[in-house]
């Protein structure tokens, strides 16, 4: 009863508040879910070694060839819709490198991205630097970043682009340009210097160059670019969503550094945080050339077990953010026990590459628990791979980091990306990329 009541109330204030519900907003609601892990309740999660018709996966060879193909089958029905294959060919412009950027220390490079593959069609603008002097190619971080490639970091360099965003007003979609002072904005989620001082590349590209982040947004988006009848598309309930479409833009952002000398695509860390983390769980999973794929806090719909009745659920994922899901996924709105998988099986899709899942003590929206879970109940996948997973079976205090080929932790503070996830991540990637 008290479920039904909360399930009707956050249907009302959803529908009021109309499309689109802020990070912010969302946490002023949260008194409607459930955050008391003494009602979480039972559930049966879906075994990732057992195949729809019951067959047990006893080797390497039957997960590669059965269980993966049906679990990722799976995955595109029922939760983030089936993304085109790549396109034939990358089509791409090369804007100016300046060598000297961030005093010297590194290059920076802007390279236009023609994702639909025509020349002056839907464009994403790739920010890359690489560290000046490295002898051989180097490793990379390639993360979507939330408002704009120039928010990353203060570099007067990085160009400013224009994006399609929500008028909440007036009630349409507008072409705008961030103003200057949102340069550097982000700067503290993404620190450069450390992860160039140590050797790595860093990519980036803004989310809505590739699909703008609202309901509507898709008619100026990557889906819309792809479709014959653009703006016209009428979705079937398979068809992909915007965290597919996130992570589609990611593939063809890897495709280019694929042709750079000075950049090792074949040691090309995914990283994420929140909505962007769900893009790279599941853009690692579609992409096995992504070596390593790192979830900062990506909650329901990412990393966090769908069935625990803890923090966000499906239903008001699916109400807040009606586009990055497929349509199917609405269907487990009520009933989540009934989806045929689970966020363990997410993450044992990237197995046997390294994944590690960070949680953040005060995200409980976000269920750090649950987010811990998923990636233990992966584990027998990646031993099944011959691939030790996290190690433990207990979720560990805070700031104490687990895992070998499962790396995770949950850090005290807030939702966010911080020094603190950026020196565990490091770590784990000097430990996998620099053996
Ligand atoms: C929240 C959403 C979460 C998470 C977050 C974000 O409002 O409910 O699933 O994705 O936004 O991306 O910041």
């Amino acid at each position: 009863m008290k479920r039904l009541f909360q399930i009707s109330t956050a249907l009302v204030l959803a529908t009021l508040m109309s499309t689109t519900i802020l990070p912010e907003d969302a946490e002023a609601q949260s008194a409607l879910y459930n955050y008391d892990e003494s009602k979480v309740g039972p559930y049966t999660l879906p075994d990732p070694l057992v195949c729809a018709d019951g067959t047990k996966i006893a080797d390497a060879k039957a997960w590669r060839e059965k269980r993966r193909p049906e679990i990722l089958e799976l995955f595109r029905t029922h939760v983030y819709g089936r993304s085109p294959a790549k396109l034939g060919k990358l089509v791409h412009e090369l804007g100016a490198a300046d060598s000297k950027a961030l005093d010297g220390k590194a290059t920076r490079q802007e390279i236009r991205i023609f994702l639909d593959g025509k020349k002056g069609g839907h464009c994403m603008t790739l920010l890359l630097y690489v560290p000046n002097g490295a002898k051989q190619p180097v490793p990379a971080f390639l993360g979507m970043n939330f408002e704009g490639n120039h928010t990353i970091d203060n570099d007067p360099g990085i160009t400013i682009t224009e994006q399609w965003t929500w008028d909440a007003k007036e009630k349409t979609s507008k072409l705008v340009k961030p103003n200057e002072a949102t340069r550097g904005k982000s700067i503290g989620r993404w620190p450069l210097e450390v992860i160039l001082a140590r050797g790595y590349a860093v990519a980036t590209v803004t989310r809505a160059d590739v699909e703008p982040d609202y309901a509507a947004g898709w008619k100026h988006g990557l889906r819309a670019a792809l479709s014959k009848v653009g703006a016209n598309t009428q979705w079937k309930a398979d068809d992909w969503g915007a965290v597919a479409a996130w992570g589609w833009g990611l593939s063809r952002a890897l495709d280019y550094l694929e042709t750079r000398g000075d950049v090792d695509a074949k040691r090309v860390a995914l990283i994420g945080h929140s909505r962007l983390g769900k893009a790279s769980l599941w853009a690692g999973a579609e992409d096995e050339r992504f070596a390593m794929v790192i979830s900062n806090n990506s909650g329901e719909g990412g990393a966090a077990l769908a069935r625990r009745n803890f923090g966000e659920t499906v239903e008001r994922i699916n109400t807040s953010f009606p586009h990055w899901f497929c349509t199917n996924f609405k269907k487990y709105n009520q009933d989540v026990s009934a989806l045929p998988v689970d966020a363990h099986e997410l993450i044992s899709l990237i197995a046997p590459r390294p994944v590690y899942v960070a949680s953040a003590e005060e995200d409980k929206w976000a269920d750090p628990k649950g987010e811990f879970l998923s990636a233990k109940h992966a584990e027998p996948v990646y031993q099944l791979l011959g691939k030790k997973g996290l190690g433990t079976s207990d979720w560990p205090p805070v700031n104490t980091p687990v895992g070998e080929t499962i790396g995770y932790h949950v850090r005290t503070g807030k939702h966010d990306v911080t020094d603190y996830d950026w020196a565990c991540y490091l770590g784990f990637a000097d430990r996998h990329f620099k053996k």
